[in-house]
């Protein structure tokens, strides 16, 4: 009988402001849950924050806020890791030897260099290019074997999957790296823009009606659900109607995310009813369940030292780990020493 390799979990955020609901539901509520089943590494990935300009009197303190969230909903730096990426040169040094194994046409067919780089993609950096190859040395650097992300991320994670294949194979270390797992799933997994249904929910979006911040007021998180784009028919009665009804659907997804229940819960509870029942319901909800993470997360940032010390020790705990596995590839490359 062969038994399964514990569990290790990694994952990260990048410090590129207007964390949101998405980010929440997608990923960080996520960390928090995980901690029960296995060791957990959670990043800021300043790194990748950097492929698409940053203004550097701001990054750390974006950096910081990042650290806030994972805190505020629960990640215990205890019993897990966090750390920032820029601090361990494990990350940059494997996505070098790692950028050599990639290949150019699988990064070609990421959508998301598509979607972000648009028709400026010469003038894009090589760093947006390369992301994915960056986010499987984040991976790969601690042989994380779990990786729980929102649904834009899966074709990376399939990407860091074929990288880890193709070095054990090119180097013939069966088994060296493992593959990851994504974790994706669950309502949430996909949360969209709360103005048009058809875009997630993203940072970079100009309209701040069509996300939640973590860093909004109660006030304003119950008017921009409030405002939330819907239609002029009655809740639905049965879950195939989301499937034309992408504004309710992501309601839904949302309500159902946050009371821990599923969609069909939620259409079984509000069948046939108004919004003007179901959203300050929702609203109600969200004041209840995020409200006192957005509180918590208000004073850790107003502890920046705090802070500091949780990253710092995190640091030096992730270079331990991910030091000897990068010694361990470094050889099985060839270097000398
Ligand atoms: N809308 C979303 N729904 C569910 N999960 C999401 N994630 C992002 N948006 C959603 C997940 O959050 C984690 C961290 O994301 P990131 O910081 O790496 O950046 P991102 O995916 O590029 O986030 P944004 O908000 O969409 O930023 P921009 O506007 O810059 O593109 C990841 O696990 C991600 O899947």
């Amino acid at each position: 009988m062969t038994t399964k390799p514990p569990m290790r979990v990694f994952s990260g955020v990048q410090p590129t402001a207007n964390l949101h609901l998405g980010n929440y539901l997608g990923a960080i509520k996520r960390f928090v849950e995980l901690q029960n089943s296995g060791e957990c590494i959670y990043c800021v990935v300043d790194l990748h924050a950097i492929t698409v300009p940053q203004d550097p009197k701001m990054l750390a303190a974006q950096t910081r806020e990042v650290a806030a969230a994972y805190l505020a909903a629960g990640v215990d730096p205890a019993r897990s890791i966090m750390f920032v990426q820029s601090c361990v040169s494990a990350h940059a040094e494997l996505a070098w030897i790692l950028n050599c194994v990639a290949r150019m046409g699988w990064l070609e067919r990421m959508t998301q260099f598509k979607d972000k780089a648009g028709k400026n993609a010469e003038r894009s950096s090589v760093g947006l290019f390369n992301y994915p190859v960056l986010m499987a040395a984040d991976i790969l650097a601690y042989r994380a074997t779990h990786v729980p992300v929102g649904e834009d991320q899966k074709q990376h994670l399939e990407l860091s999957r074929d990288i880890a294949t193709r070095f054990n194979a090119d180097f013939k270390v069966e088994g060296f790296f493992p593959l990851p797992e994504p974790i994706i799933g669950g309502p949430a997994a996909r949360v969209m823009n709360l103005q048009d249904g058809s875009k997630k929910m993203s940072k970079s979006e100009p309209a701040d009606n069509s996300r939640i911040n973590l860093t909004d007021s109660k006030d304003d998180l119950v008017r921009k659900i409030k405002k939330a784009k819907t239609d002029t028919l009655a809740m639905p009665s049965h879950i195939d109607e989301l499937k034309s009804r992408p504004e309710v659907d992501n309601l839904i997804g949302i309500y159902a995310a946050l009371a821990g229940q599923t969609k069909e819960q939620v259409v079984t509870e509000f069948s046939g009813a108004g919004f003007g029942l179901f959203k300050p319901r929702l609203a109600e909800l969200a004041v209840e369940t995020l409200g006192p993470v957005m509180d918590k997360m208000m004073r850790y940032m107003n502890d920046p030292a705090q802070i500091d010390a949780i990253l710092r020790d995190g640091a030096v705990r992730a270079h331990a780990i991910a030091q000897p596995i990068l010694a361990q590839t470094k050889e099985a490359v060839g270097f000398w020493g």
